[in-house]
């Protein structure tokens, strides 16, 4: 039988069996197959295989192939950490003030769906505290270069019915830090879901976390499904080859057609690079480029990679403070 992953972590996990009841269920083996290497062997939104046990218990025999993966790389554990599976849209939750908007952390988090070719929202959430207009310029920035935006606010009402009809139908995973408002979002979206939310600590202007796993839950509608992930700080980029970076930032990879070398190009100081260019007239918006150098050269130092151009050049930065949206704060 077919059951899909509501939440769970280690070997105990709460699936949602085909006659919609909710069991418990451990693992057969610890190795799942299509799971080796990964930090944990199952996310929320995955679909498995399973034998019923005893009344409202059964055991996982396998894992259904992934349609599509969020995952982060967990560096305790070094290793693959799967947090949510299956959606077909990824939410990236984010807040005008308290946290601060942080746009290098948005661009990690679009990678995964760029790559998969997934569709990427970003909700600027927490409108009623006042959007700065240095917010503002780069939201329509992630506008022009194909994201979608939504504005919200969990204490007005504002954007809640786009929000909902965007996600409508959907399997729709909410990531981002923790604070920003994923849980209030999903609860004001559904009175009952009953997701548990958190104080942002004034002090460090950030949020505390209170997710401990993914969850997924299915809206009364029947047909829309949220997954409401932990908030994470770090999102350290892993496991891609340098040479792919481009193409996952969408405004990149259009305008890298006019770089001389060609394919051959990583857009850092090669001659006739159509990026750069674009990066210092402002066709492409130099914090995006500047969080392109940033993670390509976490890639390098992290593949080992043997560069043959050069460490990145400094690049003027418009956005203030210094995170790179991978803080080691955690
Ligand atoms: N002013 C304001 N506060 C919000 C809004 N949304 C959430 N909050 C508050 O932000 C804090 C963190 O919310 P929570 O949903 O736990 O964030 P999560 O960690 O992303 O799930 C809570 O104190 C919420 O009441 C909003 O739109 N405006
Ligand atoms: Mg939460
Ligand atoms: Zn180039």
């Amino acid at each position: 039988m077919i059951g899909l992953v509501l939440s769970g972590a280690n070997n105990a996990f709460s699936v949602r069996a085909e006659d919609g009841s909710v069991i418990r269920c451990g693992l057969k083996s610890k190795r799942l197959k299509g799971t080796e290497g990964f930090y944990n062997p199952l996310a929320a939104g995955d679909l498995v295989s399973y034998e019923p046990a005893s009344a409202g218990s059964g055991t996982i025999t396998s894992l259904v192939p992934r349609r599509s993966l969020f995952w982060r790389y967990n560096e305790k554990g070094r290793a693959v950490q799967a947090i949510a599976a299956n959606m077909d849209l990824v939410v990236c939750v984010t807040s005008a003030r308290l946290p601060p908007f942080r746009p290098r952390f948005i661009d990690r988090v679009s990678l995964e769906p760029a790559s998969e070719g997934l569709p990427f929202l970003i909700v600027l959430n927490k409108e009623d505290l006042g959007v700065d207009d240095d917010v503002a310029e780069r939201c329509d920035d992630y506008l022009r270069i194909g994201f979608s935006v939504i504005r919200t606010s969990v204490e007005s009402g504002g954007g809640l019915d786009e929000l909902a009809s965007a996600i409508r139908g959907k399997t729709a995973a909410f990531v981002g830090q923790s604070g920003v408002g994923k849980s209030s979002l999903l609860n004001a979206l559904e009175p009952g879901l009953g997701f548990k939310v958190g104080e942002v600590c004034e002090k460090y202007e950030r949020g505390r976390h209170t997710t401990v796993a993914a969850v997924l839950v299915e809206l009364a509608d029947g047909a829309t499904r949220v997954i409401d992930t932990p908030g994470f700080r770090r999102l350290a980029v892993r496991g891609m080859a340098p040479e792919s970076l481009g193409a996952c930032f969408p405004e990149i990879r259009t305008t890298s057609a006019g770089c001389s070398l060609g394919a051959r190009c990583m857009h850092v100081d090669e001659p006739g690079c159509a990026v750069s260019a674009a990066a210092e007239d402002g066709r492409i918006h130099p914090d995006r480029y500047e969080s392109y150098l940033r993670i390509l050269s976490e890639l390098e130092d992290t593949k080992t990679y043997a560069r043959k151009v050069g460490r990145p050049r400094h690049v003027a930065r418009r956005y203030s403070g210094d995170d790179d949206g991978n803080d080691n704060d955690e």
